[in-house]
């Protein structure tokens, strides 16, 4: 069921079947709400988007009555709770200004870089720090005016790190989790931060905080005991006023049956089969990334185009597609990276084309999930290869898709996902040359032996799906509070 909610500056009239801002036992917060508006019978409506966290989180946000909290992704629009596809959602408004002083400035244009080994210059600018933390309270009391007592409050990602304390200040009684998407920086980047104490403090008034490896949460734990004077022991802290809480590593993933079935589903199946005929290769090689500047789109273009350059990869027999989807396209810092991702391209295509064919196939757009799941279907290699990333998930739904287990996987060490795909056809993408080796050692080995590495690869991400993700972060978030000591 959809509802269409009304927006306040539309009209001042409360309609009497509009739902009341209900009172949770469990809240998720993300910057984002997962719905996008659609055209309906009756103007406009509101459907739930897919994707990972949604299908985690919706068994357990209607199995406990729970709501969803986060900006519609429309600014100067201030929207009353409504109920999407029977999740009840309660948008946070954002003025325009904020979307670039808090979204794009410093969420995309200061932490994202940081977090990501500083591939781009992060920029710091007072004013954006000071719409961060504006924004961040006022989600910090849209759950606590939303929470019921003693509920579990889950908030998610880089955007909303001060929320954790903001709200425990508001709402001592709600449990609170914090799970960071992207990576947690070492200390020498993570200093830099004019507002590091803050930050921290924000993460930490959190009971469990989630990390997507081990590394990131040490990290954290270490920083809180250098810069913060907190105590620490393993992956616990002790915060202020006596308080445990904890630091771990859940890796995040897909939801893996889902993968699997639209992979086989018949009308996935025909159109891999038109794509392999239309391109006309005998093999393919498929990246799909947002076009972002931490996901190593640069060197990997420049290390299938040296293949074709020196004749080790033949155009008339392989062809390399990559979408690159449209991706915060106000910063400056991305279009900076689209121009030099074409030029790459364009300069490639330019000199090893022929008449009837291009080596490389490039898509600047977004792509329906069911031809992204028949190009993975039809890949013979995909390859991922970020400069840093939290987890990758892309490198996942590609193995969960290659259900008759064929299919060879050229993954970055610097994706969180390396730590479980360890069978991958592993690479530095700062050495093109050995990038160039393993994309050719992917490509040449025998079926036998891309079977055996996809067959642990499969292994792996099948027993790790994104429910036991969500479980384990539950369960342990449930768990705290009952030791009261480090040692416990
Ligand atoms: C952040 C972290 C972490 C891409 N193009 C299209 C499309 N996609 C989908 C992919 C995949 C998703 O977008 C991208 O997920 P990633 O994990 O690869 O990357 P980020 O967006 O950077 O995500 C990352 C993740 O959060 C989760 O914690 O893994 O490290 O950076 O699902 O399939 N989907 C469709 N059309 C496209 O054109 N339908």
């Amino acid at each position: 069921m959809t509802s269409n909610p009304e927006s306040k500056s539309d009209t001042a009239q409360a309609t009497p079947d509009r739902p009341t801002t209900p009172t949770a036992s469990f809240v998720v917060v993300a910057n984002r709400l997962p719905v996008e508006r659609v055209p309906g019978h009756d103007g406009e409506e509101w459907r739930m988007s897919p994707g990972g966290l949604v299908t985690a989180l919706e068994p357990v946000l209607r199995e406990k009555g729970g709501v969803w909290i986060g900006w519609h992704g429309v600014s100067g629009e201030d929207l009353e709770p409504f109920e999407a596809s029977g999740i009840q959602v309660v948008p946070v408004p954002l003025s325009r200004e904020e979307v670039t002083e808090y979204y794009e400035g410093m969420s995309n244009a200061t932490l994202w870089p940081l977090y990501h080994d500083s591939v781009a210059f992060p920029e710091y600018h007072r004013e954006w720090w000071d719409a961060y933390r504006a924004v961040n309270q006022r989600f910090a009391e849209r759950v606590a005016a939303v929470a019921g007592e003693g509920a579990i409050v889950w908030v998610q990602d880089y955007q909303l790190q001060l929320v954790p304390r903001m709200l425990r200040e508001l709402r001592p009684d709600v449990r609170i989790g914090f799970f960071l998407h992207i990576p947690f920086p070492p200390a020498e980047l993570f200093q830099q931060l004019p507002w590091r104490r803050q930050i921290l403090e924000g993460i930490a008034g959190a009971d469990l905080v989630g990390f997507q490896v081990p590394k990131d949460a040490h990290n954290f734990v270490r920083l809180l005991r250098q810069m913060l004077r907190y105590e620490t022991r393993r992956d616990r802290f002790s915060a202020p006023g006596g308080r445990i809480g904890r630091a771990r590593a859940y890796p995040i993933s897909i939801d893996v049956e889902a993968f699997a079935q639209l992979s086989d589903s018949p009308g996935v199946v025909a159109r891999a089969q038109e794509v392999r005929h239309d391109l006309g290769a005998k093999t393919i090689l498929f990246g799909v990334d947002r076009l972002d500047y931490t996901k190593g789109l640069r060197q990997r273009i420049l290390a299938v185009g040296e293949l074709f350059s020196e004749g080790r990869l033949d155009p008339e027999e392989t062809v390399f597609v990559q979408i690159a989807t449209p991706s915060r396209e106000r910063v400056e810092e991305y279009q900076r990276l689209r121009d030099d991702i074409e030029l790459l391209i364009g300069r490639i295509n330019g000199s090893m084309s022929t008449i009837a064919r291009s080596p490389i196939t490039y898509l600047h757009t977004h792509f329906p999930k069911d031809e992204i799941a028949a190009m993975y279907r039809a890949a013979d290699v995909l390859i991922v290869t970020p400069l840093r990333d939290g987890m990758n998930l892309v490198a996942k739904e590609y193995v969960a898709s290659k259900t008759d287990g064929s299919g060879a996987l050229v993954l970055s060490e610097f994706a969180g996902a390396a730590e479980e795909l360890k069978q991958a056809y592993i690479v530095n993408p700062y050495d093109i040359n050995g990038m160039k080796e393993m994309i050719l050692q992917a490509v040449r080995d025998s079926p036998a032996a891309k079977r055996r590495r996809m067959r642990a690869l499969r292994r792996q991400v099948l027993n790790n799906d994104i429910h036991v993700w969500a479980d384990a972060f539950l369960h342990d978030l449930d768990l705290i509070g009952y030791p009261t000591t480090l040692e416990s």
